[in-house]
């Protein structure tokens, strides 16, 4: 069977990186080939750019910089290890992507999504994510689980309106592309979340 290309994404604390551990032991049980992987990073140059956006080093970095950053680990990440995947038929499992992208700095922070549409373009000509799981939880439920794991990066600091506004183009982008999106309730026990993911991957491999 051929590998597919999924992404999950969401505010912080909805509890991706959680699934993608309980995906990636599903989809291999299947005998599936995959690969997990993250954004910003996944690859040596695209973790060093991750450093260099979610430490305090440049807490005043300008908003072009943060996204052209973004982009430049994302073309590194398709190029040594998302395309490649692909082309062998392995499933990729993203945790983050360009939908990050549109709703971090477009939705949280102002960018014009024109702006975005044109470098998700270049750096992506037509490879988009088969689906993308987009878990859904009110703001102060993620914040509080995110909040209990040490100190903040640079996004985690933002404040709850910041949040709120992530949310919001989230929703509307899943809205706007029901083909490529599949929200998933988040504000559930893991269990309860991973049946509902369980069940489209069931879909998906049969
Ligand atoms: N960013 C961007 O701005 N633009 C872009 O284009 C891209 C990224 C690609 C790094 O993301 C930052 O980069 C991100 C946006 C920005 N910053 N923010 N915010 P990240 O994905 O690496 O970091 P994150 O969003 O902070 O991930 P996270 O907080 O680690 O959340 P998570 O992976 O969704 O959750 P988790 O680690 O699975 O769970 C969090 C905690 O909740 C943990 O203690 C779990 O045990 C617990 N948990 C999980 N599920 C549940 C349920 N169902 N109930 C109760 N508790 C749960």
């Amino acid at each position: 069977m051929l590998g597919r290309f999924i992404v999950a994404e969401g505010i912080e604390g909805v509890g991706k990186t959680t699934q993608l551990a309980l995906m990636r032991a599903y989809l291999e049980q299947a005998g599936c080939q995959v690969v997990v992987t993250r954004e910003p990073g996944g690859t040596a140059l695209g973790e060093a750019i991750r450093h260099l956006l979610l430490g305090h080093r440049h807490d005043d970095m300008a908003l072009t910089t943060e996204t052209l950053l973004m982009f430049a680990a994302r073309a590194e990440h398709l190029e040594q290890v998302i395309r490649p995947a692909l082309a062998r038929g392995d499933w990729v499992l993203c945790d983050r992507f360009t939908e990050a992208t549109y709703a971090y700095q477009g939705g949280g922070r102002g960018l014009s999504l024109e702006r975005i549409a044109a470098l998700e373009t270049w750096v992506q000509g037509q490879l988009c994510p088969d689906l993308t799981l987009l878990f859904d939880l009110p703001v102060e439920v993620g914040l509080t689980r995110a909040g209990k794991r040490g100190p903040a990066d640079r996004f985690e600091k933002e404040d709850k309106e910041f949040f709120e506004r992530v949310r919001a183009a989230y929703l509307k982008r899943a809205s706007q592309y029901p083909d490529r999106y599949w929200i998933v309730d988040a504000n559930q026990p893991v269990e309860a979340v991973w049946s509902e993911v369980e069940s489209l991957l069931a879909a998906m491999t049969s």
